[in-house]
């Protein structure tokens, strides 16, 4: 556990050798990556938040800290992506327009892909024509999913869904979202298929809608 104090300490303070360095000792010592990530990474990015909100920290202190958690993401994403599984399904996700987060987005899709899902990832800030376009251009999308971690942002989610309908694409894909603010509700209310609140439960509900696809087609 007190390996898990440091690297909690190491992101908290934006160090990303040190995270890099302990998050690997950690991992060749035998510690499972999953709790690395939930109570070593995500855990100081939550503190990270808090600390913001506070006023002790500011966008800079909360950038070094992402870089840091990329940093140990990079050595996770081989533990947590399994390779060479035949994919299951194809899935398209971004962070939706306005937004630039994107550690749990990409987390989201590392545990898809891990899942044996094939990845579409076009990133952050992608405008509702941008996903209409990918959907468009690739006929064998089965899910696409939304990130947004600002209530400032989750109204692009709404539009994403609208502009998607308008297309004429709805019925070819399910739209699964998620995001530090949204919810279960909100996820109902702009009529996604549905709502995962971490990546975990994410994998969960993209299987369920791959199953509730192939059986409405
Ligand atoms: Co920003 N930021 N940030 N930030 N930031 C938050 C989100 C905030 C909650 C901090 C706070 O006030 N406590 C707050 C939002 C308040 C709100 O609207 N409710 C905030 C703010 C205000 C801002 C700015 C506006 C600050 C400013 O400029 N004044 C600005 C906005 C920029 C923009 O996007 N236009 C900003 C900028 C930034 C940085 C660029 C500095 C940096 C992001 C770097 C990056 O992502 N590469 C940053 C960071 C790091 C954070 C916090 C500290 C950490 C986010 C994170 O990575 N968490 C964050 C505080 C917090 O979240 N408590 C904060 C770890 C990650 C694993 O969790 O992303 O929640 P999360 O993902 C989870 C689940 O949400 C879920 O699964 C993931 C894994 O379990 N999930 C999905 C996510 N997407 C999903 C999709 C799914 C399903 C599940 O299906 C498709």
């Amino acid at each position: 556990m007190s390996d898990m104090k440091e690297i909690f300490q190491a992101v908290l303070e934006g160090d990303r050798e040190t995270t890099v360095t302990l998050v690997q000792a950690a991992v060749d010592s035998g510690v499972v990556a999953n709790d690395i990530l939930q109570n070593g990474l995500i855990a100081a990015m939550l503190e990270v938040g808090h600390q913001f909100e506070e006023g002790e920290y500011y966008v800079p202190e909360m950038l070094i800290s992402a870089r840091a958690m990329q940093g140990a993401l990079d050595i996770l994403k081989p533990l947590l992506v399994k390779a060479g599984v035949e994919p299951i399904g194809k899935v398209i996700i971004g962070t939706v327009k306005g937004d630039l987060h994107d550690i749990g987005k990409n987390l989201v899709a590392m545990m898809l892909e891990g899942a044996g899902f094939k990845i579409q990832d076009l990133g952050i800030d992608v405008a509702p024509e941008t996903f209409v376009e990918a959907i468009r251009n690739d006929p064998n999308v089965d899910i696409v999913g939304l990130s947004a971690l600002l209530t400032t942002t989750m109204p692009s989610m709404d539009a994403t869904i609208k502009a998607i309908d308008e297309a004429g694409l709805r019925g070819k894909v399910k739209i699964m979202v998620g995001g530090a603010p949204v919810t279960s509700n909100y996820s109902q209310r702009i009529k996604a298929d549905g709502y995962a609140p971490d990546a975990g439960q994410a994998v969960t509900l993209a299987k369920s809608l791959l199953g509730e696809k192939s059986v409405h087609q």
